[in-house]
């Protein structure tokens, strides 16, 4: 187990709670989950026009490195009923990397750290819960400043730990 992630998932189609920990009790055996946020519901980004989401962040431990982490996370979203959608657009599980050891990565589609956390309130508040120290490694700024800057209206714990 070399490697520190952590993993942004989210839902907004189906038993959305079912969902999320159907796919935290999927990640292993390739991954070990060592922490997890609270789920929080969230108004949905970018595509206002579907339903709200739930959204948690975990950490886990791999041996994966992270082209192989990004398919074992591709096919377990699939696996799990994904259906094709738009960007932004509803679906019955997400998981994103956000953030793998202290790596930089630029290399579509695999894009770490994740382009878009540190805009992402529904990201950034679960996130908080378990790594508020942690260092953004291109910004240089610890996830509890970041948090400062997004707007968390309507952000609301649905289930706690
Ligand atoms: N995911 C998106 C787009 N918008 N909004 C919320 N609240 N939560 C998400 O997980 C989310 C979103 C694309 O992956
Ligand atoms: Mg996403
Ligand atoms: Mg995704």
């Amino acid at each position: 187990m070399d490697h520190i992630v952590y993993l942004a998932l989210g839902s907004n189609v189906g038993n959305r709670l079912a969902n999320l920990k159907n796919a935290i009790s999927n990640l292993t055996p390739q991954l070990n989950v060592k922490k997890k946020s609270s789920v929080y519901e969230t108004p949905p980004w970018g595509f206002k026009e579907q339903d709200a989401f739930l959204n948690q962040v975990v950490m886990a431990e791999t041996y994966l490195e992270p082209e192989a982490l990004l398919g074992h996370l591709k096919r377990l979203e699939t696996a799990l009923g994904r259906e094709v959608s738009f960007q932004n657009g509803p679906r019955l599980i997400d998981m994103d990397i956000l953030f793998f050891d202290d790596v930089i990565i630029d290399s579509p589609p695999l894009v770490i750290p994740h382009p878009r956390l540190h805009q992402r309130a529904f990201v950034l508040v679960p996130l908080n819960d378990i790594a508020p120290n942690l260092f953004h490694p291109l910004l240089g700024r610890q996830v509890q400043d970041l948090l400062l800057d997004v707007d968390r209206i309507n952000i609301n714990v649905y289930e706690g730990k």
